[in-house]
C-alpha cells in the first residue's frame, strides 16, 4: 500500500534575469538546474529589456517561469540561491549587473514578510522587465494583497523598450 501522506504541491512564479556572458545559456542552464525540484508548467518568452534601477549597466534577458513544487518557501529560495552560486554569480551591487538572478515573484496566494524572504516580490509591481512576461502567461492573476490582476498593474507601467528576445 503506498504512502497517504504526499507532499503538497504548489505553484509559484520565478523570475529569470541576466545581462552578463552569454545571457541566453545563463538562462537556459537556470531552467535546467531548476527542474531538478520545480516542475516548469509554462515559461515565458524571453525578453530584452533596458536596465532598471542602475540605468549604465548592459541591457538584461528576463524571463518568468509557473512552476509546480513541494519545497517550502524558504527552502525555494535556499535552492535559488544555490543554483546562482553554482552558476558562479559573485556578489554585486545592489541593482547591479549579474551572471543570473532568480526571484520568487509569488507562492500560491501567500503572503509572507520575514527578514530573508517577501513574498509576493516587494518590487514585482513596479517592474515591467517582470509584469511583461508575468503577463504573457498569467494576465488574469490577482496578485494577492493588491486589488489588482497582472494585467491591471501592467497597465499603470512605461514598458517601452521592452522586446521579445527570441523574435530577433
Ligand atoms: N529576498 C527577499 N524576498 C525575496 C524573493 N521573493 N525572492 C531576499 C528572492 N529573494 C528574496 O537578493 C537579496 C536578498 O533578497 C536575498 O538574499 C533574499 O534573502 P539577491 O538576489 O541576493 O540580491 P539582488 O537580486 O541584487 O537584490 P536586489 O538588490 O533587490 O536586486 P533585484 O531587486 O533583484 O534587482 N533591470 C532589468 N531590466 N532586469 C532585471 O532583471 N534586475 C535587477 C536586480 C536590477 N535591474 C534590472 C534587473
Ligand atoms: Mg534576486
Amino acid at each position: 500500500m503506498g504512502s497517504i501522506l504526499q507532499a503538497a504541491h504548489h505553484t509559484v512564479f520565478i523570475a529569470l534575469g541576466s545581462n552578463l556572458g552569454n545571457r541566453l545559456e545563463n538562462l537556459q542552464s537556470a531552467r535546467t538546474r531548476l527542474s531538478e525540484q520545480v516542475r516548469i508548467i509554462k515559461d515565458s518568452q524571453t525578453y530584452e529589456t533596458p536596465p532598471w534601477g542602475i540605468h549604465d549597466q548592459p541591457a538584461f534577458l528576463n524571463q518568468v517561469l509557473q512552476g509546480s513544487t513541494t519545497l517550502s518557501p524558504l527552502k525555494l529560495l535556499d535552492f535559488l540561491k544555490q543554483v546562482e552560486k553554482e552558476m558562479g554569480r559573485e556578489k554585486s551591487i545592489r541593482f547591479g549587473p549579474r551572471l543570473i538572478d532568480l526571484d520568487i515573484l509569488l507562492y500560491d496566494v501567500r503572503q509572507i514578510n520575514t527578514p530573508r524572504l517577501t513574498i509576493p516580490h516587494k518590487r514585482m509591481c513596479e517592474r515591467a522587465f517582470v509584469l511583461v512576461p508575468l503577463a504573457e502567461i498569467a494576465y488574469n492573476l490577482s496578485i494577492p494583497g493588491t486589488e489588482r490582476t497582472v494585467e491591471e498593474h501592467l497597465r499603470l507601467l512605461d514598458s517601452s523598450g521592452i522586446i521579445q528576445f527570441d523574435a530577433l
